[in-house]
């Protein structure tokens, strides 16, 4: 039977680089063909070739409520039928910025764009528009988009001005953005006590789900609160995957801890293109058209995207869903760390919400250095073995899993018997 993954993953490389519009789907770290998808419905994708997965990519996190939740599909559906796009303002606009902020109390006021890149764009724009500094704080293994200012690695100092982590972007701009190492408390008071009046903002995932998931450590986020408070620097929580997965209100709630800006992205969508930028009024009072800094989108607010991410947020809200969706995560992890130890296997795994990381060493990684200790090839043997097996994960060990409320115990049973084998067989 031919295999039409294979025929259109050809066929793609033909007319987009790669065959792919965003490079991990090209399956680069983990070898091999990735499926080309056809359908989706709860907790399950289908592929050409008519076969079935368990997703726990969840389209890199918006699909908390499972795949085609009729509530979504219907919102969707009436709103089309409505229109496409206006280019102007709605109600709807409203009801998902009101609802955010119901869910969201440190933001006072946010602007929706289209992706979460535009809003970590913008964010990083408003804290230099509002502070008159250029020097941005960001860390080691987090990443906020493809924006120019955060395409950054460390510089060769630990605290001097970074260096582009990507062709096309000019050292000047790379200059201007300072990567350091995450959870190192000590490090950031460094900084801030020699250049404290330079620095405009800091961004930061505040659980990190991009090296693999990865924890902050206590005392980590909230001397970055202290530290951008005492020396008036704008703390930015780049929450476009935590949000409405680690916690209802995000990490943010977790912890308990008010940044001065929130970036927000995949869940605020449902699966269609919605970002938001957001928090204290006087800063987002900066963006045009009350304020200097300049901001636009054709699609921003578009009424068929807010429509599915406000149906995704009623459910979200629903009592029980966060508790619900913990339970599946935590009965996941803990069930592959079993088969894990009885297969002897050099593994480790943890879920914070809905979001969980696997890795191939004994212990969860606490930063970035540890993350590059995980055991690639053990991880890629891994993946195939599952994905043959109907069990659909990240395609690289640099990132975190997701899990939704469609996913019950016969999906957690069915993923575990399929990691026996993998542990077995990939060893
Ligand atoms: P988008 O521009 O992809 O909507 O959002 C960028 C972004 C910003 N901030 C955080 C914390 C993010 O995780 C992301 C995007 N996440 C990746 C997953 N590693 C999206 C998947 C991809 O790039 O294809």
């Amino acid at each position: 039977m031919t295999d039409r993954n294979a025929a259109l993953f050809a066929r793609a490389q033909l007319s987009i680089p790669a065959g792919v519009n965003s490079p991990v789907r090209a399956f680069g770290a983990v070898g091999g063909t990735p499926p080309f998808l056809e359908r989706a419905s709860g907790a399950y994708l289908w592929d050409a070739n008519g076969k079935r997965y368990i997703d726990y990519v969840g389209s890199w996190g918006p699909m908390v409520v499972g795949h085609t939740h009729p509530a979504v599909i219907e919102a969707v559906q009436a709103a089309a039928a409505r229109a496409l796009s206006f280019g102007a303002p709605t109600e709807a606009e409203i009801e998902l910025a009101e609802a955010i902020r119901h869910l969201v109390p440190s933001i006072e006021l946010l602007r929706l764009v289209s992706s979460g890149t535009e809003a970590t764009m913008t964010a990083i724009r408003l804290a230099r528009g509002h502070t008159g500094r250029n020097a941005i704080v960001k860390f080691e293994g987090c990443y906020h988009g493809h924006a120019d200012s955060l395409l950054v690695k460390a510089g060769s100092g630990a605290l001097t001005f970074g260096n582009p982590s990507s062709a096309g972007v000019p050292p000047e701009t790379a200059q201007h953005t300072i990567v350091l190492d995450y959870n190192d408390t000590a490090q950031v008071q460094s900084l801030f006590a020699a250049r404290g009046r330079e620095i405009a903002g800091v961004i930061v995932e505040p659980v990190a789900g991009n090296m693999n998931l990865l924890l902050p450590r206590p005392g980590f986020l909230q001397t970055l609160r202290e530290l951008c408070t005492r020396h008036g620097a704008v703390l930015i929580f780049d929450e476009v995957m935590t949000g409405f997965r680690v916690a209802t209100g995000g990490a943010q709630a977790y912890f308990g801890l008010h940044p001065d800006l929130t970036t927000l992205g995949k869940v605020i969508g449902g699966g269609l293109p919605v970002g938001a930028v957001g928090g204290r009024r006087d800063i987002m009072q900066r963006i045009a058209p009350l304020g200097a800094v300049y901001q636009a989108g054709t699609l921003s607010g578009n009424p068929v995207a807010v429509a599915a991410g406000l149906a995704t947020l009623k459910l979200v809200a629903q009592p029980g869903f966060q508790d619900r969706v913990t339970a599946t995560t935590r009965a996941l992890v803990e069930g592959l760390a079993t088969e894990a130890r009885t297969a002897a296997v050099a593994f480790s795994a943890q879920a914070i919400g809905s979001m969980f990381g696997i890795y191939f060493r004994p212990a969860p990684p606490t930063r970035f250095a540890e993350v590059m200790q995980c055991d690639r090839e053990r991880f890629k043997r891994f993946f195939h073995v599952m994905l043959a097996r109907g069990v659909y994960l990240a395609p690289s060990a640099y990132e975190a899993g997701f899990v939704s409320a469609a996913h019950g115990a016969a999906e957690v049973e069915a993923t575990l018997e399929a990691a026996r084998a993998a542990f077995r067989e990939a060893g």
